[in-house]
Protein backbone atom coordinates (compact mmCIF):
# COMPACT_ATOMS: atom_id res chain seq x y z
CA UNK A 1 0.00 0.00 0.00
CA UNK A 2 0.95 3.15 -1.22
CA UNK A 3 2.11 5.71 2.27
CA UNK A 4 3.44 3.12 4.54
CA UNK A 5 5.57 2.45 5.90
CA UNK A 6 6.29 6.04 7.14
CA UNK A 7 7.91 7.91 9.55
CA UNK A 8 7.97 12.02 11.07
CA UNK A 9 9.46 13.82 13.35
CA UNK A 10 9.37 17.45 14.49
CA UNK A 11 12.44 19.37 13.81
CA UNK A 12 15.64 19.68 11.42
CA UNK A 13 17.15 16.94 13.75
CA UNK A 14 14.52 15.04 12.77
CA UNK A 15 16.22 14.24 9.42
CA UNK A 16 19.13 12.18 11.52
CA UNK A 17 16.17 10.43 13.91
CA UNK A 18 14.52 9.17 11.01
CA UNK A 19 16.68 7.78 9.14
CA UNK A 20 17.60 5.40 12.82
CA UNK A 21 13.77 4.50 12.94
CA UNK A 22 13.64 3.80 9.24
CA UNK A 23 15.97 0.84 9.56
CA UNK A 24 13.82 -0.85 11.58
CA UNK A 25 10.44 0.14 8.91
CA UNK A 26 12.04 -0.60 6.08
CA UNK A 27 13.28 -4.54 7.58
CA UNK A 28 9.88 -4.57 7.89
CA UNK A 29 9.80 -3.90 11.94
CA UNK A 30 7.30 -2.71 14.01
CA UNK A 31 6.10 0.68 14.44
CA UNK A 32 7.14 0.94 18.44
CA UNK A 33 10.38 -0.35 17.99
CA UNK A 34 11.27 2.45 15.05
CA UNK A 35 10.00 5.57 17.20
CA UNK A 36 12.16 4.26 20.40
CA UNK A 37 15.26 3.73 18.06
CA UNK A 38 14.42 7.43 16.16
CA UNK A 39 14.12 9.45 19.14
CA UNK A 40 16.96 7.80 20.68
CA UNK A 41 19.27 9.60 18.45
CA UNK A 42 18.14 12.89 19.54
CA UNK A 43 17.98 12.01 23.02
CA UNK A 44 21.90 11.07 22.65
CA UNK A 45 22.97 14.07 20.54
CA UNK A 46 25.53 16.67 22.59
CA UNK A 47 24.40 19.63 20.07
CA UNK A 48 20.74 19.11 21.08
CA UNK A 49 20.60 21.53 23.97
CA UNK A 50 17.06 19.98 24.94
CA UNK A 51 16.47 16.76 24.18
CA UNK A 52 18.13 13.77 26.91
CA UNK A 53 21.74 14.40 27.70
CA UNK A 54 23.14 17.72 26.96
CA UNK A 55 19.42 19.56 27.72
CA UNK A 56 19.41 22.46 29.63
CA UNK A 57 19.10 22.33 33.13
CA UNK A 58 15.60 24.00 34.93
CA UNK A 59 16.37 26.80 37.13
CA UNK A 60 18.17 24.96 40.23
CA UNK A 61 20.51 23.73 37.67
CA UNK A 62 19.07 19.82 37.04
CA UNK A 63 18.40 18.80 33.81
CA UNK A 64 15.35 16.69 34.59
CA UNK A 65 13.74 14.74 31.36
CA UNK A 66 9.72 14.26 30.07
CA UNK A 67 9.13 11.47 27.64
CA UNK A 68 6.29 8.94 26.35
CA UNK A 69 5.34 6.18 24.00
CA UNK A 70 2.30 4.85 22.78
CA UNK A 71 1.54 1.62 20.80
CA UNK A 72 -0.63 0.54 18.22
CA UNK A 73 -2.63 -1.29 21.13
CA UNK A 74 -3.05 1.40 23.18
CA UNK A 75 -0.43 1.03 25.62
CA UNK A 76 1.65 3.68 26.65
CA UNK A 77 4.33 4.41 28.93
CA UNK A 78 5.44 7.70 30.48
CA UNK A 79 8.11 9.31 32.48
CA UNK A 80 8.12 12.86 34.35
CA UNK A 81 10.84 14.42 36.13
CA UNK A 82 13.63 12.06 35.76
CA UNK A 83 17.08 12.56 36.37
CA UNK A 84 20.22 11.21 35.78
CA UNK A 85 18.97 8.37 32.82
CA UNK A 86 20.28 9.72 29.40
CA UNK A 87 17.22 7.82 27.71
CA UNK A 88 13.98 8.44 29.25
CA UNK A 89 12.28 7.24 26.36
CA UNK A 90 13.58 4.19 26.81
CA UNK A 91 12.36 3.85 30.56
CA UNK A 92 8.88 5.07 29.46
CA UNK A 93 8.59 2.21 27.36
CA UNK A 94 9.38 -0.36 30.16
CA UNK A 95 6.88 1.52 31.92
CA UNK A 96 4.21 0.34 29.72
CA UNK A 97 5.83 -3.10 29.19
CA UNK A 98 6.45 -4.26 32.35
CA UNK A 99 4.15 -2.40 35.19
CA UNK A 100 0.53 -2.08 35.70
CA UNK A 101 0.86 1.98 35.33
CA UNK A 102 1.18 4.75 32.41
CA UNK A 103 3.07 6.96 34.50
CA UNK A 104 6.29 7.28 36.94
CA UNK A 105 8.01 10.74 37.65
CA UNK A 106 10.94 11.68 39.79
CA UNK A 107 12.88 9.64 42.20
CA UNK A 108 10.41 6.79 42.04
CA UNK A 109 11.01 6.98 37.78
CA UNK A 110 14.59 7.03 38.81
CA UNK A 111 14.78 4.18 41.39
CA UNK A 112 12.61 1.99 38.64
CA UNK A 113 15.13 2.72 35.64
CA UNK A 114 17.78 1.78 37.65
CA UNK A 115 15.98 -1.66 38.90
CA UNK A 116 16.23 -2.32 35.22
CA UNK A 117 19.37 -1.93 33.95
CA UNK A 118 20.01 1.46 33.53
CA UNK A 119 23.02 3.34 34.78
CA UNK A 120 23.11 6.83 36.40
CA UNK A 121 24.79 9.86 33.99
CA UNK A 122 25.30 13.32 34.57
CA UNK A 123 23.40 14.98 31.96
CA UNK A 124 24.82 18.69 32.56
CA UNK A 125 27.16 19.20 30.02
CA UNK A 126 29.69 21.82 30.63
CA UNK A 127 28.22 24.15 27.93
CA UNK A 128 24.88 23.67 29.22
CA UNK A 129 26.10 24.22 32.24
CA UNK A 130 27.82 27.71 31.16
CA UNK A 131 24.37 28.76 30.10
CA UNK A 132 22.27 27.97 33.26
CA UNK A 133 25.22 30.26 34.96
CA UNK A 134 24.83 33.08 32.33
CA UNK A 135 20.99 32.96 32.26
CA UNK A 136 21.32 33.26 36.29
CA UNK A 137 22.93 36.38 35.76
CA UNK A 138 18.74 38.00 34.85
CA UNK A 139 17.09 34.75 35.40
CA UNK A 140 14.60 35.63 33.09
CA UNK A 141 12.20 32.99 31.99
CA UNK A 142 10.85 33.72 28.95
CA UNK A 143 10.32 31.29 25.58
CA UNK A 144 12.04 32.54 22.63
CA UNK A 145 10.26 31.23 19.82
CA UNK A 146 11.90 28.16 16.92
CA UNK A 147 15.18 27.92 18.92
CA UNK A 148 14.86 24.61 18.62
CA UNK A 149 16.14 24.95 14.78
CA UNK A 150 19.46 27.28 15.88
CA UNK A 151 20.33 24.63 18.81
CA UNK A 152 21.13 22.25 15.79
CA UNK A 153 24.69 24.40 15.02
CA UNK A 154 27.22 23.36 16.92
CA UNK A 155 26.95 26.63 18.42
CA UNK A 156 25.68 26.86 21.80
CA UNK A 157 23.07 29.77 22.68
CA UNK A 158 24.40 32.82 25.06
CA UNK A 159 22.15 31.74 28.48
CA UNK A 160 20.34 34.64 28.27
CA UNK A 161 18.28 33.20 25.41
CA UNK A 162 15.44 29.95 25.83
CA UNK A 163 15.18 27.05 24.02
CA UNK A 164 11.71 24.60 23.71
CA UNK A 165 13.12 21.43 21.78
CA UNK A 166 10.76 18.29 21.83
CA UNK A 167 11.42 15.58 19.63
CA UNK A 168 8.23 13.99 18.99
CA UNK A 169 8.10 11.31 16.42
CA UNK A 170 5.05 9.28 14.42
CA UNK A 171 5.36 6.01 12.74
CA UNK A 172 3.37 3.66 10.15
CA UNK A 173 4.85 0.29 10.17
CA UNK A 174 4.45 -2.20 6.73
CA UNK A 175 2.40 -3.65 8.44
CA UNK A 176 -0.10 -0.62 8.18
CA UNK A 177 -0.11 0.16 12.44
CA UNK A 178 0.69 3.57 14.07
CA UNK A 179 3.09 4.17 16.97
CA UNK A 180 4.51 7.51 18.33
CA UNK A 181 7.17 8.82 21.19
CA UNK A 182 7.95 11.91 22.27
CA UNK A 183 10.84 13.34 24.58
CA UNK A 184 12.53 16.48 25.99
CA UNK A 185 14.44 18.22 28.69
CA UNK A 186 11.48 20.82 28.54
CA UNK A 187 11.80 24.44 28.59
CA UNK A 188 14.89 25.63 29.63
CA UNK A 189 15.13 26.87 32.80
CA UNK A 190 12.12 26.43 33.59
CA UNK A 191 11.12 25.76 37.60
CA UNK A 192 12.08 22.78 39.19
CA UNK A 193 9.71 20.02 39.51
CA UNK A 194 8.25 21.42 36.23
CA UNK A 195 6.74 19.13 34.16
CA UNK A 196 5.23 20.02 30.29
CA UNK A 197 3.24 18.36 27.54
CA UNK A 198 5.97 15.61 26.02
CA UNK A 199 4.94 13.18 28.53
CA UNK A 200 1.10 13.91 28.62
CA UNK A 201 -0.43 11.41 26.94
CA UNK A 202 -3.47 13.23 24.81
CA UNK A 203 -1.37 16.44 24.82
CA UNK A 204 1.97 15.66 24.35
CA UNK A 205 1.30 12.95 22.01
CA UNK A 206 -1.47 10.66 21.03
CA UNK A 207 -2.31 7.35 18.79
CA UNK A 208 -5.08 5.85 17.92
CA UNK A 209 -4.33 2.64 15.55
CA UNK A 210 -8.03 3.33 13.56
CA UNK A 211 -6.99 7.01 12.93
CA UNK A 212 -3.77 7.98 13.65
CA UNK A 213 -1.43 9.44 15.52
CA UNK A 214 -0.31 13.36 16.83
CA UNK A 215 2.33 15.07 19.00
CA UNK A 216 3.93 18.60 19.53
CA UNK A 217 6.15 20.63 20.34
CA UNK A 218 6.33 24.00 21.61
CA UNK A 219 5.24 25.45 24.94
CA UNK A 220 3.94 22.36 26.51
CA UNK A 221 1.24 24.59 29.14
CA UNK A 222 -1.10 25.73 26.24
CA UNK A 223 -0.90 22.47 25.08
CA UNK A 224 -1.83 20.79 28.06
CA UNK A 225 -4.72 23.08 28.30
CA UNK A 226 -6.23 21.98 25.14
CA UNK A 227 -5.04 18.32 25.42
CA UNK A 228 -3.64 18.84 21.60
CA UNK A 229 -2.64 15.67 20.49
CA UNK A 230 -5.80 14.13 21.31
CA UNK A 231 -7.56 16.76 19.83
CA UNK A 232 -5.92 16.51 16.55
CA UNK A 233 -6.38 12.62 16.36
CA UNK A 234 -10.17 13.63 17.31
CA UNK A 235 -10.96 15.80 14.52
CA UNK A 236 -8.87 13.17 11.89
CA UNK A 237 -11.83 10.56 13.45
CA UNK A 238 -14.16 13.51 12.41
CA UNK A 239 -12.66 13.29 9.10
CA UNK A 240 -10.48 16.18 8.63
CA UNK A 241 -6.56 15.66 6.94
CA UNK A 242 -3.66 15.37 9.32
CA UNK A 243 -2.97 19.25 8.23
CA UNK A 244 -6.50 20.23 8.63
CA UNK A 245 -6.68 18.83 12.43
CA UNK A 246 -3.68 20.52 13.25
CA UNK A 247 -4.59 23.86 12.28
CA UNK A 248 -7.97 23.23 14.35
CA UNK A 249 -5.96 22.52 17.20
CA UNK A 250 -3.67 25.65 16.73
CA UNK A 251 -6.72 27.69 16.42
CA UNK A 252 -8.09 26.69 19.88
CA UNK A 253 -4.84 27.49 21.57
CA UNK A 254 -5.12 31.20 20.16
CA UNK A 255 -9.14 31.12 21.22
CA UNK A 256 -8.43 29.85 24.87
CA UNK A 257 -5.48 32.54 25.02
CA UNK A 258 -5.39 34.77 22.02
CA UNK A 259 -2.65 37.44 23.72
CA UNK A 260 -0.10 34.33 24.82
CA UNK A 261 -0.33 32.77 21.25
CA UNK A 262 1.10 35.50 19.95
CA UNK A 263 3.73 35.26 21.80
CA UNK A 264 4.70 31.97 21.85
CA UNK A 265 5.26 28.95 19.75
CA UNK A 266 3.62 25.34 19.74
CA UNK A 267 3.33 23.66 16.61
CA UNK A 268 1.33 19.87 16.26
CA UNK A 269 2.38 17.05 13.59
CA UNK A 270 -0.07 14.52 12.25
CA UNK A 271 -0.11 10.83 10.49
CA UNK A 272 -2.95 9.17 9.33
CA UNK A 273 -3.90 5.41 9.43
CA UNK A 274 -3.06 6.28 5.26
CA UNK A 275 0.22 7.17 5.76
CA UNK A 276 -1.29 11.12 4.91
CA UNK A 277 1.01 13.62 7.36
CA UNK A 278 0.22 17.49 8.00
CA UNK A 279 1.35 20.05 10.13
CA UNK A 280 0.70 23.53 11.70
CA UNK A 281 2.03 25.89 13.97
CA UNK A 282 1.42 29.59 15.59
CA UNK A 283 3.97 30.89 14.06
CA UNK A 284 6.27 30.27 11.35
CA UNK A 285 9.53 28.52 11.28
CA UNK A 286 8.76 25.20 12.91
CA UNK A 287 10.05 22.23 10.63
CA UNK A 288 9.82 18.91 10.44
CA UNK A 289 11.35 15.84 8.41
CA UNK A 290 9.95 13.05 6.74
CA UNK A 291 11.07 9.43 5.82
CA UNK A 292 9.69 6.97 3.33
CA UNK A 293 10.14 4.98 0.71
CA UNK A 294 10.50 7.41 -1.75
CA UNK A 295 11.84 10.66 -0.11
CA UNK A 296 14.26 10.11 2.24
CA UNK A 297 15.30 12.76 5.23
CA UNK A 298 12.96 15.04 3.32
CA UNK A 299 12.34 18.60 5.58
CA UNK A 300 9.24 19.74 5.22
CA UNK A 301 8.41 23.50 6.34
CA UNK A 302 4.73 23.09 8.72
CA UNK A 303 2.25 25.78 7.81
CA UNK A 304 1.87 28.75 10.29
CA UNK A 305 -0.96 30.80 11.41
CA UNK A 306 1.01 34.32 12.59
C1 LIG B 1 7.64 21.40 26.92
N1 LIG B 1 6.74 20.96 24.74
O1 LIG B 1 8.30 20.92 27.84
C2 LIG B 1 7.94 20.92 25.53
C3 LIG B 1 9.03 21.73 24.95
C4 LIG B 1 9.12 21.68 23.47
O2 LIG B 1 10.08 22.26 21.47
O3 LIG B 1 8.37 21.12 22.78
N2 LIG B 1 10.02 22.29 22.81
O4 LIG B 1 6.78 22.25 27.08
Amino acid sequence: VKGKPIVISTWDFGIAANKEAWKVLSANGRALDAVEQGVKVAEADLNNPTVGKGGYPDRDGFVTLDACIMDEFGNCGSVAFLQNIAHPISVARMVMEKTPHVMLVGDGALQFALQNGFSEDNLLIPSSEKAWKEWLKEKNYKPVMNIENKSFSTERLPGNQYNHDTIGMLALDAAGNLSGACTTSGMAFKMHGRVGDSPIIGAGLYVDNEIGGATSTGVGEEVIRTVGSFLVVELMRQGYSPEAACKEAVNRIIKKKPETAKEIQVGFLALNKNGEYGSYALQKGFSYALCNSEKQDLLVKGKHIY
